[in-house]
């Protein structure tokens, strides 16, 4: 027996389903990017929207390449479970509010006409940082990125996020629609106004004024994003199925702790977020800098100096208590950049943090986390080093993690094994260590001076001096021990 609509009743009692007529919902969501992460995170929120009678909200998900989730999703009526881990248990939840799901690269016309479609008003993403073609160091729009290259060229077949946004702008100007509202939901600083700038730079290029028209009219708020969820894995596949009753090809596993931030700015309206738990504010600024810079920083620092100890899983590395203080320390220094609205509780948000990242239920490979460090670092670990330099502050922790990521791009482990990295600038992370060898003092000031990264701060006497020291003592050392030397200065 597989999952779908007419078995939904043969569930187990206890497990959540769509508690409204998913035949009478409208697609107002087209979500573009539609992996793991939004599945647990936003459609959950829509799923709870539409249960309250919204049902303007429906979300029909676009996969830019692969078919693999419209395979799998399609013979269930694309639902799907929301596995919730905890040690003391999993919680199943079938999702509903997933309509239909398209897949770009075979027919980029059709997922245009569905972002056209009036009945839209929101176009979310979460393609990841990558899915942007811009240089992570600056926030412009990477002119010369094969998918931008193309997307010139091929205005009406495009494949880039912010292609089939600029096509679908275009159209919905021509026949006189509103514009909808494009909401990203990925992990980069100033995500809404960062997109905007990619979509304009990306839109002026194909007609100066449509770049006009995108400017003057379409909102991009910004947002936080925050649940961890770990890519399924076979055996999850499984569990989730026993636990149904039937089969689920396609589950989601995640955490209890979830958080949406949203600018409260839309061009063509909005479900009523706020009644599903979503905090609408003016300025999401400041939330989103802690998140990335507490959350997201310490997470990449245990995931490289994490999988160059040996450790598979981040609930893993944190039961060395030299990591957890590690996360704990990058977190501390990082907490003096920020600058909170009153009453936010920065003590409190950290000691969730490493709960969360202690929780045994979740499998979450360090591998998984470690990959598009290129795309991650700027955001994550390098606005924080900048603004420390500037109070004068050391950056040595920091430096640690950055030098953790150094080693690990350079493909080769602490026992030479080979290691799977996956980074858009892999092949060239790999050349430059190469060339430099195994020797700190020639590999830090060689990948520090790749400016995409590093961009001037690479060229800051301080940080290649701490980097540097850094990795020389991870060569020296290896990771277990750099780890905790470090902790006990
Ligand atoms: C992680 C994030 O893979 C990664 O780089 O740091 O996906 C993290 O799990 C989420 O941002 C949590 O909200």
């Amino acid at each position: 027996m597989r999952l779908g609509r007419a078995n939904l009743g043969r569930l187990p009692p206890a497990i959540r389903r769509p508690a409204y007529d998913r035949s009478r919902l409208a697609p107002g969501i087209v979500h573009l990017g539609l992996g793991a992460f939004h599945r647990a995170h936003q459609a959950v929120v829509i799923d709870d929207c539409l249960a309250a009678g919204q049902a303007a909200w429906g979300i029909v998900g676009a996969s830019l390449r692969s078919p693999d989730t419209r395979d799998a999703l399609a013979p269930q009526d694309h639902l799907y479970t929301v596995a919730v881990r905890a040690a003391e248990g999993t919680e199943h939840r079938v999702i509903g509010a997933l309509l239909d799901s398209v897949v770009a690269r075979e027919n980029p016309a059709r997922l245009v006409d569905r972002m056209a479609d009036p009945a839209v008003r929101i176009v979310s993403l979460t393609v990841t940082e990558k899915g942007y073609c811009h240089t992570p160091q600056t926030g412009d729009l990477d002119e010369r990125h094969p998918d931008v290259v193309h997307d010139l060229n091929n205005p009406e077949a495009p494949r880039s996020a912010p292609g089939f946004i600029a096509a679908a702008l275009a159209r919905r100007r021509a026949q006189g629609l509103l514009p909808f509202t494009v909401l990203c939901c990925d992990n980069l600083a100033a995500n809404g106004h960062t997109v905007q700038r990619i979509v304009t730079q990306f839109a002026a290029l194909r007609s100066k004024d449509l770049g006009k028209w995108i400017a003057d009219t379409v909102a991009f708020p910004s947002t936080m994003v925050d649940r961890i969820v770990p890519e399924t894995l076979e055996g999850d596949r499984e569990a989730v199925s026993a636990a149904l009753g039937m089969r689920d090809a396609w589950p989601v596993m995640t955490e209890p702790f979830t958080q949406w931030v949203i600018e409260d700015r839309f061009s063509a309206g909005r479900p009523d977020l706020a009644a599903a738990g979503v905090e609408l504010v003016t300025d999401v600024k400041p939330f989103e800098l802690m998140k990335l810079r507490l959350l997201n920083a310490s997470h990449s620092a245990l995931a490289y100096l994490g999988y160059l100890a040996g450790y598979e899983t981040i609930a893993d590395t944190m039961t060395d208590p030299h990591f957890a203080r590690l996360a704990a320390r990058v977190m501390e220094e990082a907490a003096v950049t920020l600058t909170m609205p009153a009453g936010t509780d920065l003590a409190a948000y950290r000691a969730s943090l490493l709960r969360r990242f202690a929780n045994p239920a979740l499998h979450h490979r360090t591998w998984q986390i470690a990959m598009d460090g290129s795309q991650k670092l700027p955001q994550r670990l390098l606005g924080a080093m900048q603004d420390r330099l500037q109070k004068n502050l050391p950056i040595d922790t920091h430096a640690l993690a950055v030098a953790g990521w150094m080693r690990y791009v350079t493909a080769s482990d602490e026992q030479g094994r080979a290691i799977d990295v996956r980074d858009p600038l892999a092949g060239e992370l790999a050349a430059l260590a190469r060339e430099a060898g195994p020797v700190a003092e020639r590999l830090a000031p060689a990948l520090l001076g790749v400016g995409k990264v590093f961009g001037p701060l690479g060229d800051d006497p301080r940080l290649r001096e701490a980097v540097s020291a850094a990795l020389g003592r991870l060569y020296a050392e290896g990771a277990r021990r750099a780890v905790a030397t470090h902790i006990a200065t």
